[in-house]
């Protein structure tokens, strides 16, 4: 199994459930302006959507989508308990976190690196007040929990992922101090330091 990346891009969060899951795969870091992988591969073949992640399983099956492709390894070791048994009202629960994620925070929080070139301060506030609604929904279905959903999951390495980002555009989240406690704890897994170091990322 072969994970294509970049370098903390939203391909960080699966790279952390195969941590936590423990398989054994392999990375290939994807030049995403030349659409070519480190290991010489033509990344526009293996996803023509172009953007990262993909994982192409061994017997040449290539997965897409961040939720999509987290949900699958989870599967693949369901007694790591990083997703609740499909067909469980737990697991609609945690599609609903994994769709939120996906179209709330991680494209309001995308535009940032989309759009930098062009984006004015003006769009800037705006962008940033839409994303801090969405956080104050986030901040007080947190509370005091650890995690998303009772133990880590699958919802929890999508969310640690993209909200790490607010540090690459100096997004300051003390407003939210749930959130920001949430994103210690999450930073401080071995999985999470793993995929950080393998990346390139933090210490
Ligand atoms: N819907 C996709 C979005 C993936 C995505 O936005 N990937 C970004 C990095 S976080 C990317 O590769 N952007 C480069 C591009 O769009 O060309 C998913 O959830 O996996």
């Amino acid at each position: 199994m072969k994970l294509y990346y970049y370098p903390g891009a939203c391909s960080m969060a699966p790279h952390i459930v195969l941590n936590e899951a423990k398989l054994k795969f392999d990375l290939d870091q994807v030049d995403l302006a030349a659409k070519r992988t480190a290991a010489g591969e033509d990344y526009a073949a293996v996803n023509p959507k172009g953007y990262v992640p993909a994982l192409k399983l061994d017997d040449g099956t290539v997965l897409t989508e961040s939720g999509v492709i987290c949900s699958y390894i989870a599967d693949l070791r369901p007694r790591r308990g990083l997703a609740p048994k499909p067909r469980t009202p737990e697991r609609y629960k945690l599609m609903e976190w994994m769709n939120f994620i996906a179209s709330e925070i991680h494209k309001s929080l995308g535009a940032f690196f989309a759009f930098k070139q062009v984006m004015t301060p003006e769009w800037r506030e705006a962008q940033l007040g839409y994303l801090g609604r969405r956080f104050d929904y986030l901040e007080r279905a947190l509370g005091s929990q650890q995690h998303l959903m009772g133990e880590f999951g699958i919802a929890d390495a999508y969310l640690f992922t993209v909200l790490n980002w607010t540090h690459f555009h100096q997004i300051d989240v003390s407003r939210w101090p749930n959130i920001k406690a949430y994103m210690a704890r999450i930073a401080a897994r071995p999985s999470v330091k793993k995929a950080m170091k393998a990346e390139g990322l933090g210490k």
